[in-house]
């Protein structure tokens, strides 16, 4: 009498705790799949080329996740730089902090090496008077493990990047 009774009870208290866990587990993979910026410097991205380099102001600020910190270009257009994942990674967003950058030009690689490039997004910017310019750029197709950007043009005789961000996840290691 005892044991049909309890028999249900039992049976909630075991779906209870399977909906629980299963809850929890899929928290879990949410976590994992997370998008983080795969372009911080922190994360182990690199500026493996730049055309321009100030002592103050080097590419290195470029992915340093600060605004404030920028590299600044010296000289004539176009000038570009090369950012390393050092892994495949896939990019969902991208968005771009800059002063007087007027024509952007970026292209992948999901080489090993830094070569065979493919034009990726081109973007004509707009001046924003005393403001940063903040590009977002959702992105197709973004599996790469090297970027360059190309200023192509400016609207003043310099152009500086302050960050480059890219919302992703890294995908595998280099083999
Ligand atoms: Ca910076």
């Amino acid at each position: 009498m005892t044991q049909i009774q309890l028999s249900p009870s039992l049976l909630h208290l075991y779906i209870g705790l399977c909906l629980i866990t299963s809850r929890s587990r899929r928290r879990v993979k949410y976590f994992k799949m997370r998008n983080i910026d795969v372009c911080l410097s922190s994360e182990g991205t690199e500026v493996i080329l730049a055309t321009s380099s100030d002592e103050k102001h080097p590419p290195e600020n470029i992915i340093d996740g600060n605004p404030e910190t920028f590299w600044t270009t010296t000289g004539m257009f176009p000038q570009e730089f090369i950012i390393c994942f050092h892994k495949h990674v896939r990019i969902e967003r991208l968005l771009i902090q800059s002063y007087f950058v007027r024509t952007l030009r970026i292209e992948k690689s999901t080489s090993e090496e830094p070569d065979d490039f493919e034009q990726w997004i081109e973007r004509d910017l707009v001046h924003t008077e005393g403001q940063l310019q903040n590009e977002e750029i959702m992105a197709r197709d973004g599996h790469a493990t090297y970027l360059r950007f190309i200023i192509v043009s400016a609207f003043d005789h310099f152009a500086s990047v302050h960050s480059v961000s890219a919302e992703g996840i890294a995908v595998s290691n280099l083999s």
